[in-house]
């Protein structure tokens, strides 16, 4: 029951309320107010630590109030939301985030600086919230960021992780796995104690009949975990509206203990019930792109799906609403398959709770979700043992085989002498275990399916779904190019560079219109211009420098050619060419006279990246990676010419340290299997150019950008199959420069050889199924042609010029207007101050 003050009293409601603070001044008094009574220091005791939390606490004040505002004005309003589900949102930090979106960054600057800190020292005591583990994450947090900015009525949905992504650590070479607490101190973070949900699991279903005969079933037994939501406001930039990204927690339900079990003497196993519940959000899978298909991971999707759809029913139920309407309300997308059980979860509700028949629950579940693919790698395809969904969750899996058997019987009545394509298509595969394929069941249970990037939606119908293409017709299937926040990339990454563009496109519009870029353009042919962008790449690159030599000891010289790698270590991304290559370039070195050398143009190959805990090839390319660095780095002949770095831990903040710096690029997959990639649009409107595959969204960014502003190389998606069938069946030839580069690592150049066979195996014995030595001499020959156009430095920075001022399609504000129209058909909903 919602207790509301009576009219009477609303007056000194009113008087009292606070409005956050305004300008420098008050910014200061909340922080030492803060400092003296929240966190109980003596304001001479106050360390960068408490400083910190003092000015988030001063800001989450600040945003709080918008958030209420925004919250209550969408309940008022009642307008169609948008619930975002993902398991991942990979946040990183919220402090700098949020004084720049309610722009007071510049106050609070100033405000510290009297107080006797330096706004980044205390910025840089945040601790990244990295609920996520690459780009599907971090595309769910440029999307809350983008609803937020373009006013949108919206919600995140996900779980809070007591561990996020592990912290990476290199120890002699080899990445170590460290556990990442990170909720010490959340200021970010409301729990609501008071909004519970209780989830079931296990349990048996009974059937019975009413007395209209209707079929009844009911769900019962098994155990009880509770959910708790814990909220984080999601700040718009320079607008009031603030939504909400609510988090599930799990907990044993009825309270801390059973008192039952507790007062009959069984303290430890009331305990292990306790911590049993809490394992369900203890702990983010670290799988990038693969799915391992553990009983956990289930009950995480579970745990999570339902207490998010019954809340988000409840929200509905509360306008009293008939059901058919449920979808002028509600649009619901899941982010991949990971929560594909809400289709289901949706249809129980309607069907066992609410009593409605099957094929009008059926309608309104279908129009309310929408599918979004992010891969077409068949280990990152979701499936579950049909035996464990039968004892996991039995009346769910009773519904999916309706789903099933509904759906089959369409499939059969369109395509009646086909019985192939009903063992294709059907959502249960028959193979020994049977399998309930995900991705099937959410395309049969959205009314839109899209892919991330045109290549990859079109790869999409014709390959795993063009069985559905078939039955559902092509307008099922969509694109929407995946984009980025330019407020985070751009703004806040790279202050520098956002004011100049912004003194040169007419203030920081550009920030919520990325088109107005293209104004940009014409300042490629002004020499002092370019001076002026030349001057802030190079200072960015001395701040990256700092941090390179700060975490590894190793000093890099600003003035080469940085060249950049950051993401998931994945074999398909191809870290192992780059290092092959990065070799191929060593020994070239090596075989120069010093006069020769000379003439030759410095670099430095940056990588970054986790690689999943359980991936031994990936954590055998960062071995071969740190022990490459470990000899060109210290070999005297080399010098500055080369040097390898690996940056440990890479992640949202180091990003923003990272991607401001790099002059290219390296976005190299195997063409046809990067759904679109993020990074590469973040560097690109960064200043930087990319060296890439015809791949994902970098055939969009070549085609925004032009052909002369990228470097393009290696074979084409259409050619992978055939390429990989010779590879098979004839012997195939590696290519000779990749051959000596195996020679050396088999002498032991960079340490003892077996280290590194699998990697080496891979190519020349099982089948080269990434296409290395296909694509080796075309990635060295391209790396040659950016040598030659590096030495123009006038040149390249004219690219660099251009190819930001053609980015503003990359936004992630056109990518949410899209799914919108497209999609969801929600229209923004502006707060008024
Ligand atoms: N992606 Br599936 C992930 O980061 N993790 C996953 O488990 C899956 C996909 C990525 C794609 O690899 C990348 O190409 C894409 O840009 C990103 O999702 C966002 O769509």
């Amino acid at each position: 029951v919602e207790a509301s003050i009576p009219e009477p009293q609303r007056e000194a409601w009113k008087k009292n309320q606070t409005s956050g603070f305004r300008g420098k001044t008050e910014f200061e008094k909340e922080v030492v107010r803060h400092v003296e009574t929240t966190l109980a220091r003596s304001v001479f005791n106050c360390d960068e630590n408490a400083a910190y939390a003092a000015t988030s606490l001063a800001f989450r004040d600040r945003l709080i109030l918008d958030w209420n505002r925004t919250q209550q004005r969408q309940t008022y309003r009642d307008s169609k939301r948008v619930y975002y589900l993902s398991l991942e949102f990979l946040m990183g930090r919220a402090l700098d985030n949020a004084m720049l979106n309610v722009g007071q960054k510049d106050d609070a600057k100033a405000g510290l600086a009297e107080l006797g800190f330096r706004i980044e020292d205390i910025i840089g005591q945040e601790h990244d919230a990295a609920l996520g583990n690459g780009g599907l994450g971090r595309l769910a947090a440029c999307f809350l960021d983008s609803l937020a900015s373009l006013d949108f009525p919206a919600w995140g949905y996900g779980l809070r992780y007591r561990y996020g992504i592990f912290k990476q650590e290199i120890i002699d070479g080899y990445q170590v796995e460290v556990p990442d607490y990170w909720l010490d101190f959340n200021p970010w973070e409301f729990p609501r104690h008071d909004v519970t949900v209780d989830i079931q699991f296990f349990g048996n279903v009974s059937k019975s009949v009413d007395s209209n005969g209707k079929a009844i079933a009911k769900w019962e037994g098994g155990e009880i975990v509770q959910a708790v939501a814990f909220d984080v406001p999601i700040p718009g930039y320079a607008t009031p509206t603030t939504n909400n990204l609510r988090l599930w927690s799990s907990k044993a339900s009825g309270g801390e203990f059973d008192f039952q079990k507790f007062n009959n003497g069984e303290y430890e196993s009331s305990v292990a019930d306790q911590q049993r519940a809490e394992t369900i959000s203890a702990v983010l899978y670290p799988n990038d792109n693969l799915e391992r298909g553990k009983e956990l991971r289930l009950k995480q999707q579970y745990f999570w799906v339902a207490a998010s759809l019954y809340d988000i029913v409840r929200r509905f139920k509360k306008s009293h609403r008939p059901w058919i309407e449920f979808s002028d309300q509600v649009a619901i997308q899941l982010n991949d398959t990971h929560p594909t059980l809400a289709i289901v979860e949706l249809q129980r509700i309607l069907l066992d709770i609410e009593g409605l028949e099957w094929s009008l629950a059926w309608d309104i579940v279908t129009s309310t979700f929408g599918y979004t693919n992010h891969t077409v790698l068949p280990e990152a395809l979701e499936k579950w043992p049909v035996g464990l969904m039968q004892h996991l969750l039995p009346r769910h899996l009773q519904i999916i085989y309706d789903i099933n058997l509904f759906f089959l019987q369409t499939v059969e009545k369109a395509f009646p002498n086909d019985r192939d394509i009903l063992r294709r298509v059907s959502i249960i595969e028959e193979s020994q275990p049977k399998m309930v394929r995900m991705a099937f069941l959410a395309i049969v249970g959205s009314h839109k399916v899209n892919g991330v990037a045109e290549l990859h939606s079109d790869l999409i119908k014709t390959t795993i779904f063009k069985d559905f293409v078939e039955i559902y017709g092509p307008d099922k299937f969509t694109n929407v190019t995946n984009g980025i926040t330019p407020r985070r990339w751009l703004h806040q990454a790279n202050p520098r560079l956002s004011e100049l563009i912004a003194s040169k496109v007419g203030g920081h519009d550009f920030l919520k219109d990325l088109t107005l870029l293209n104004r940009l353009e014409r300042y490629a042919e002004d020499k002092d211009f370019r001076k002026e962008w030349y001057e802030i790449k190079y200072a960015n690159k001395v701040r990256l420098a700092k941090h390179i030599k700060a975490t590894t000891g190793v000093t890099v010289n600003p003035a080469a050619l940085f060249d950049v790698q950051v993401k998931r270590i994945h074999e398909y991304k191809r870290q192992q060419l780059n290092i092959f290559g990065v070799i191929h370039r060593y020994l070239t070195l090596k075989g120069m006279t010093p006069e020769e050398r000379k003439k030759m143009l410095p670099r430095v190959s940056i990588f970054g990246g986790k690689a999943a805990p359980g991936y031994w090839m990936a954590k055998q390319i960062i071995h071969l990676i740190n022990s490459v660095g470990s000899i060109v780095n210290n070999d005297p002949e080399i010098g500055d010419l080369l040097k390898v770095i690996f940056i440990a831990d890479y992640n949202v903040s180091k990003a923003e340290i990272i991607t401001p710096a790099s002059d290219l690029s390296e976005h190299i997959s195997t063409a046809g299997t990067e759904a679109s990639g993020t990074s590469n649009m973040k560097f690109v409107l960064n200043g930087g150019l990319i060296i890439g595959t015809c791949d994902g969204a970098n055939i969009e960014i070549t085609r925004e950008i032009g052909e002369s502003n990228i470097f393009l190389f290696g074979n084409l998606a259409e050619d992978v199959e055939d390429l990989r069938h010779t590879h098979n069946y004839g012997d195939h030839a590696i290519d000779s420069d990749l051959e000596k580069v195996f020679l050396e690592i088999e002498k032991g150049t960079f340490g003892t050889p077996n280290d590194f066979s699998a990697m080496i195996a891979a190519v020349r014995q099982h089948g080269d199924y990434y296409l290395v030595s296909d694509d080796f001499h075309s990635y060295i020959e391209t790396h040659h042609l950016v040598d030659e156009a590096y030495r123009n430095q006038e040149e390249w920075i004219k690219k660099s010029i251009i190819s930001v001022a053609r980015m503003g399609f990359f936004s992630s504000d056109r990518c949410i207007n899209e799914y919108a129209e497209q999609i969801w058909n929600v229209e923004p909903l502006v707060v008024h101050d």
